[in-house]
Parts: structure tokens; C-alpha cells; sequence
């Protein structure tokens, strides 16, 4: 298949276009390299040391014999150049990952509140648009998130894959019906993702379009088979208090001996994928397209839930490493529960990757191999969610 990946130079897009690539389907690039901006911005790097694009792009053809072509675009204001790149391509298929993905640095200012709701509602829209003007059947794989259900609105109840069945009372009696699940974010960030979902299901029920949402859960990990092919396609590892992710901040702080940020009482339970399995999710979500008219497709793409201090504990046995429970930047439930469906993958013949298999490779292979490039006064979350968190 052509597959035009949006955001393919990022933490999740890199390694899934190579993937893509590697398994034979043709694949472009498109990005306007603002995660890489950010970095420069925040006076951050990623722990492990990323090649430029075009390096990573010469590297991966000389390793495999495959090209992957690069479109420079800003996917929430260049709309013109957007339709001309989906003429030009005429992709089976478009993977979205363009949008600022960071909870923390949605919530930093109002500044990046606003430039996050900017760039993620204009590029989601401005793709479903562009579709439809250009004329181009691609199906759309969207990465969600898991945070568009919220945490601890439904308890222990499952949460299904995207849609909840109801009953509405009316004068004639009580009806069934099927809506999207309701919508709770904790961030900014994720307030995105849920405006999203709504313009997927305008955009298909008007305009036939076909979508697939994937609800992604933390991903944790580094390298895939195709990373690991050469140092100058490794993958980006965010450390830092702004983009650094849970679990590998606990795996980097391990591996350089600082203790390990849990968030209030780390009561916390989310859900999490390592980077392998996002990869394959991904290419079985593209050749699996939902029916046109149909309305978007859901999928829940997680293969475990923990608790933040489950993790903590686990980290701080295998590995050694103190517990340092800090305040909370966050305004967020101190303690729930969490459980996902994730039916749809797993049919379809997803194989997780389990954290017992990889979290000593982490360490060993990665967090304790670039130790050096490590700013220590870039660990603490300085994000807050309210000015104060009484
Ligand atoms: P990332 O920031 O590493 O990558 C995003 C890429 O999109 C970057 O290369 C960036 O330059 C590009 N981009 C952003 N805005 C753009 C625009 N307007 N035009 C063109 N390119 C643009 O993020 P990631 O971790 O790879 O996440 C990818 C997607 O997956 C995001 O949508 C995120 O919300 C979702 N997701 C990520 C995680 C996670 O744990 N990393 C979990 C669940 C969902
Ligand atoms: N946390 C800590 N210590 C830390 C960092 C985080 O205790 O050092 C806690 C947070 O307070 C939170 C939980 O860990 O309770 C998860 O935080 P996170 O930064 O790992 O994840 P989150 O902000 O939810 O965002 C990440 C990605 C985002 C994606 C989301 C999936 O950045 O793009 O959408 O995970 S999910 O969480 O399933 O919604």
C-alpha cells in the first residue's frame, strides 16, 4: 500500500514508517519537524541521539534498499499544500500522528494551551477536509488516546472499544442505543483528542469518509527491529519533565541513580503499549479499513494496565532505586481504577509485548547507555495544572 504518515518523524511515526516500510508497503513521510523545535525551545534532548531526518532517510535506504520520500509540511496551516501532497502521493492510506502530543506542555502556559489546540484541531480538520476536496479515498488511521475516556468515571466497568450502549427513556418507553463514549479529559491535550473524535464522526457520516481512532495507552520503549538496524536510525527517548512519559522517566531515573518521580501517592493506574506493539497495531489497523459510510472505527490500542506506584516499586526492585513521592502538578484523580478492552487487536493477532520481556533491555541498551546525555535540573514536571493546586 502507499501510506502517507503524518508526524513520521516523531517518537511513534519514526519507527512505525520504517516498519511500514520494512514489511514492504511505500511509504512518505510528511512533518514540519516542530517536535524537534520544541527541544530547542525547552533546552532539551532526547536521551538517545537522533540523526537529522534526511540522515535518518539515507541511512534506512542504504540499510534496506527502500526510499522513503519527505514532504516538509505544516499540516495546521499550509492547507493548499497539504491537498497538493495528497494529489501528488494518491496514499491507500494516512497515518496521523501530527499534533502536539505532550500533557504537561499543553498545560505549561497559555501560550502552548493555545498553540496546542491550534495545531491539533487545524490538522485534524484540516486532513479530513483536504480528503474531501482532493478527492483521495484514503482510509485514516488517527492516533487517540486512552485519556479521551478519563480516569475513573466508569470504576471497574471495562471501557468498551470507543462506543457504550445506553437506555433513553421516552414517552413510548425505554430505547437501546449506541453512542461514543463520553468524553472526560485531564488535559488540554487531551481535550484535543476528543474534539477530534467529533470531527471523524461528522466526516464520516457526511462525507463517507473512513476513519480508524486507535486509543492509545503510554507508550514505553525505545527501539524496534528496524531501529536497532543502525545507530543513526535509533528512536527519540523523552526524558524530560515537559515530554518524558512515565515509565521511561522511571527507567532513565533508575539508570542515573536519581529517585523515581511518583505524582502524589502514585495511586494513578494507566494504560500502556511498548513501541513494538504500536508499530504492528498500526500496520493491522491500516489493512484492516473500516466500510465506507460506516461510522469511525475504534480500537483500544493497550496491552497492560499498572499503577504509577506498581511501576515505581517494580523498577525500584529490579533495577535499584529510590521512591521520592512528590506533589502533584497535575489535577487529576489521586487514585482509580482502570479496565480497558483491547478485543479488536488481539483478534486480529496482536502478540503483547510484556513489561517482565522488555524493561531490563530498556535499561541496559538504552537508558544506561546514553546516561551521559542526561540534564538532571530537566527531570522535574514544573508543568502545573492550576496555579495552585489547592
Ligand atoms: P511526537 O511529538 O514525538 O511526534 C509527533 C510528530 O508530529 C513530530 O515529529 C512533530 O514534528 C509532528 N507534528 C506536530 N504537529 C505537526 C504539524 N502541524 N504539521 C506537521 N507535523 C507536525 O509524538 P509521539 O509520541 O510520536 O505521538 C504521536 C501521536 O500518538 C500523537 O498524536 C500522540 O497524541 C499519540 N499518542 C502518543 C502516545 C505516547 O505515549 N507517545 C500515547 C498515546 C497516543
Ligand atoms: N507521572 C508520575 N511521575 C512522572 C510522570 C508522570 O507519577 O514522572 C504520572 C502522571 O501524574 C500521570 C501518569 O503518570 O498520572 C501518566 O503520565 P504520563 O506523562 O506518562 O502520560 P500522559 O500525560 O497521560 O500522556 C502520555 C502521552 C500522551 C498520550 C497518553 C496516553 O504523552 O500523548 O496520549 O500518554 S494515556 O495516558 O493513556 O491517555
Amino acid at each position: 500500500m502507499k501510506v502517507l504518515v503524518l508526524g513520521g518523524d516523531g517518537f511513534c511515526g519514526w519507527p512505525t514508517s520504517l516498519h511500514l516500510s520494512d514489511a514492504g508497503h511505500d511509504v512518505v513521510i510528511a512533518d514540519n519537524l516542530s517536535r524537534r523545535q520544541i527541544d530547542v525551545l525547552l533546552e532539551v534532548q532526547s536521551l538517545t541521539p537522533i540523526a537529522p531526518l534526511s540522515s535518518r532517510l539515507k541511512t534506512w535506504h542504504s540499510v534496506s534498499g527502500k526510499k522513503i520520500d519527505f514532504e516538509f509540511l505544516d499540516l495546521a496551516s499550509e492547507y493548499d499544500k497539504l491537498v497538493d501532497v495528497l494529489k501528488k502521493h494518491k496514499p491507500d492510506a494516512v497515518v496521523h500522528f501530527a499534533e502536539q502530543r505532550a500533557a504537561p506542555y499543553s498545560m505549561k502556559t497559555p501560550k502552548t494551551k493555545r498553540y496546542t489546540v491550534n495545531n491539533n484541531v487545524n490538522s485534524t480538520h484540516n486532513l479530513l477536509c483536504a480528503l474531501v476536496e482532493s478527492g483521495i479515498d484514503a482510509h485514516v488511521v488517527h492516533l487517540g488516546t486512552m485519556g479521551v475516556y478519563g480516569y475513573g468515571w466508569s470504576g471497574s466497568a471495562p471501557i468498551p472499544e470507543g462506543y457504550i450502549q445506553v437506555k433513553v427513556d421516552t414517552p413510548e418507553g425505554e430505547i437501546s442505543r449506541e453512542i461514543l463514549h463520553p468524553a472526560n479529559p485531564g488535559s488540554i491535550y487531551h481535550m484535543t483528542k476528543t474534539l477530534d473524535q467529533l470531527m471523524f464522526a461528522f466526516y464520516t457520516k457526511n462525507d463517507r469518509l473512513r476513519v480508524t481512532d486507535l486509543h492509545q495507552g503510554i507508550v514505553w520503549g525505545t527501539q524496534t527491529p528496524q531501529t536497532v538496524r543502525d545507530e543513526k536510525l535509533i528512536n527519540r527517548f523523552d526524558y524530560d519533565g515537559e515530554y518524558g512519559t512515565v515509565l521511561n522517566r522511571f527507567l532513565m531515573e533508575a539508570a542515573i541513580g536519581y529517585p523515581l518521580t511518583v505524582h502524589g501517592t502514585g495511586g494513578q493506574t494507566r494504560a500502556f503499549i511498548h513501541i513494538r506493539d504500536t508499530v504492528r497495531c498500526i500496520e493491522l489497523a491500516i489493512l484492516n479499513p473500516p466500510a465506507k459510510g460506516n461510522k469511525p472505527a475504534i480500537f483500544n490500542q493497550v496491552t497492560e494496565t499498572h499503577r504509577v506506584k506498581d511501576l515505581a516499586k517494580l523498577i525500584a526492585e529490579k533495577i535499584g532505586a529510590k521512591i521520592d513521592n512528590l506533589p502533584n502538578p497535575r489535577v487529576e484523580a489521586e487514585s482509580n481504577e482502570l479496565v480497558v478492552e483491547n478485543k479488536q487487536f488481539l483478534d486480529l493477532g496482536l502478540e503483547p509485548t510484556t513489561l517482565s520481556e522488555g524493561l531490563l533491555d530498556e535499561v541496559q541498551n538504552v537508558a544506561k547507555k546514553y546516561i551521559g546525555r542526561v540534564d538532571k535540573t530537566k527531570i522535574p514536571a514544573s508543568s502545573k495544572w492550576r496555579k495552585s493546586n489547592t
